[in-house]
Order: C-alpha cells, then structure tokens, then sequence
C-alpha cells in the first residue's frame, strides 16, 4: 500500500512540474501582449479576489461621458466589495487587463474618433496584431480572463440568438466562448432585443448552466423575469463559488451563466420596452444593419425611443451585478 501511495505522490509530482513549466511557457509566450495592472496582478500573485470588467459597454454601449463615469463607478462597487476590478480592452495594441481612467478615457474618446473596434474572439489577434484599440465584448473579455486567471466576470448583459436568427444565423459569439471557456459570468440576462427562449435552448444544448440567482425564471435584463426556467436557482454568493469550484475541479472546461434579476424598483415596463424593441429591430432591417453592428443599434435605438429609460435600467443592474459578483469572487477565493 505504501508503494501505491509513493508512485501517486510521484505521479502528482511530474504532473505538477509539467503543469508548472507549461505555465510559465505560456506566460511569457503571451507576456508581452499584456499589460496587467500592479494591482491586479498583486491580487492574483496573493490569490485575492478579482472581478473582470468588459468594455464594449464604454467602446460600443453607453453614450459618452456616462460610459466613462459609470465604468469607475462599476470598478468602485467591487472595491467596496472587497475586490479588485479588472476592466479589459484593447489599446495601442496591447490587451489591458486593469484600467486607469485616463485608459478608459482615452477608449472613450478613440470612440469618438471611429478608431476603436468591437472585440469578440474573431477580432481579437486582427486588433492586438494591428496595433489597434478594441473594446472587448463578452466573449473576447472571457478569453482574456481566462488567459490571465481571473474566473469571475461581471457585465451587463450577454449577447445570444437573435429574433429571425433561423433567417440570418445571428447568433452572438458570446454563447459560443460560454460553451468553451471556463469563466463565470454575472449578468441581468439577455436583453429581449434577443429571443429569449432561443438563447436559452443554445446554452442547454451546449451544456451552459443558466443559474437564476434567488429566482426561479432567468432574468430579462429591463425586466427580472423572462417567463422562461433557469437551469438551476442558487441563493447566495457562497453557493455561486462552489458551483464554479466544482465545475473547475470536475475539469469541465465550458463556462456558468449566473442571472441577477434588476431589482424590481429598477425595471423598465415591459410594454414600453417591447415596443421600442420592436421599432428597433424593424429599422434595423429597413436599414440592413448587421454583423457586429448590430447589437449597438439595437441598444441606442432602444435608449432613445425609452427616453433614457433603458440605460437608467443599464445603470442600477450593472452595478448590483458588480456587487453580488465581487461576493461571488471573494467567497471563491476562500475555497
Ligand atoms: N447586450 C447588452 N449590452 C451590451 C452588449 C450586449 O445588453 O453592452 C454588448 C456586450 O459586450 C456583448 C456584445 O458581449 O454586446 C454582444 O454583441 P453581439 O450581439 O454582436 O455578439
Ligand atoms: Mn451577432
């Protein structure tokens, strides 16, 4: 019995070396297209807690100067939370993972000038290579986490399959990273910009759990129910770290959907959202906007026939999300 314990203990040895040197390999293979704040990387040295943060929202979402002040004021929520932010995007080239306000700034107004690009997995190597700046969506920042070790990602919402996708085939690159990269994501849900069902079924099919965090359905962003069943309910940070715990030591390499529900005093009516949607994507049309262009529209569009209502909504939900997945982040860091 003795010997089968020593040839484990050896067995784990080599496999922690191997482990070791393919990690340092990788680290300074990709080193020098990063640059990570001496913050984050402090915190991820000490294994203290970290929340990535995208930026799609200040390159792609948000009207200026909002985008701006309510990125740092995302960032301050999950300090006062008891992490560290990691806001990532794309400047001069290099992949940022943490960001000053003059980064966020300088994205800003790169927006305004027509030079930043909205980043999902497909653009990423094009704009690093190109020395480009690019806000990176919910599929390019999990990547990104994941290369850089942080597991817990908070945004807005996420992206999915778009109403007349069996027409177009729009479905959203951020389903298909959910499906391969082992990052969990805190989110309000999908927009009804989107078809809600469709999403869902994707993310079934491709083995996503769908987490509805203390609710039944799965949130819908402007509203916290979309009528339709999360796969599974959980009640509290604690329960969302062990969920991401397990599925990391069961080696499953897909990631987890966590849907915080806006809270109620926040949502926009439903009819008054459903008809701008509905203008929206008819305009859309009319107009044939597609691709990654598409998304934006949507959004603006929506933001100005709610009169500002909808990106109220945006506001307090991204930052309860911040909250809720800087607890998630610090219980994590406790297992
Ligand atoms: N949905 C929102 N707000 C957003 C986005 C989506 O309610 O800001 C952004 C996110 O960055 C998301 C991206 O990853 O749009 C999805 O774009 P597309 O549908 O082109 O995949
Ligand atoms: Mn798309």
């Amino acid at each position: 019995q003795n010997c089968f314990k020593f040839a484990i203990k050896k067995e784990n040895q080599i496999a922690n070396q191997i482990t070791k040197k393919i990690t340092t390999e990788i680290d300074s293979r990709l080193r020098k297209y990063f640059e990570i704040k001496e913050e984050v990387q402090n915190s991820l040295k000490n294994k203290k807690p970290v929340v990535a943060l995208e930026t799609t929202i200040v390159t792609h979402g948000m009207p200026y100067p909002k985008n701006v002040e309510i990125a740092q004021e995302v960032e301050q929520i999950v300090r006062e939370n008891g992490a560290t932010p990691a806001t990532i995007g794309v400047i001069n080239g290099k992949i940022h993972v943490g960001m000053t306000k003059n980064d966020l700034e300088f994205l800003a107004q790169q927006r305004i000038q027509g030079n930043v690009t909205k980043v999902s997995r497909r653009d990423l190597s094009f704009v690093v290579s190109q020395k480009k700046n690019g806000g990176t969506t919910v599929s390019g920042t999990m990547m990104i986490s994941h290369m850089a070790g942080i597991p817990v990602f908070v945004t807005g919402g996420i992206g999915g399959v778009h109403r007349n996708a069996e027409i177009t085939m729009d479905i959203s690159a951020d389903l298909m990273e959910l499906m391969r990269t082992p990052i969990c994501v805190v989110c309000a849900g999908m927009k009804s910009i989107l078809d809600i069902p469709k999403t869902l079924e994707f993310l079934e099919t491709n083995g996503v759990p769908t987490v509805g965090y203390q609710v039944k359905n799965f949130p819908a962003f402007f509203v916290h129910d979309s009528g339709f069943p999360s796969s599974c309910r959980l009640d509290d940070p604690k329960s969302c770290a062990q969920l991401i715990k397990t599925n990391s030591n069961l080696g499953i390499k897909s990631g987890i959907l966590i849907g915080v529900p806006v809270p109620k005093k926040y949502e926009t009516e439903g009819v008054m959202i459903e008809n701008a949607i509905q203008k929206a994507i008819q305009e859309s049309q009319n107009q044939k906007i597609s691709g990654r262009d598409l998304t934006p529209f949507l959004l603006a569009r929506v933001n100005e026939l709610t009169q500002g209502k909808s990106l109220q909504t945006n506001t307090h939900l991204i930052k309860n999300n911040a909250k809720i997945g800087a607890q998630i982040a610090v219980e994590l860091s406790k297992l």
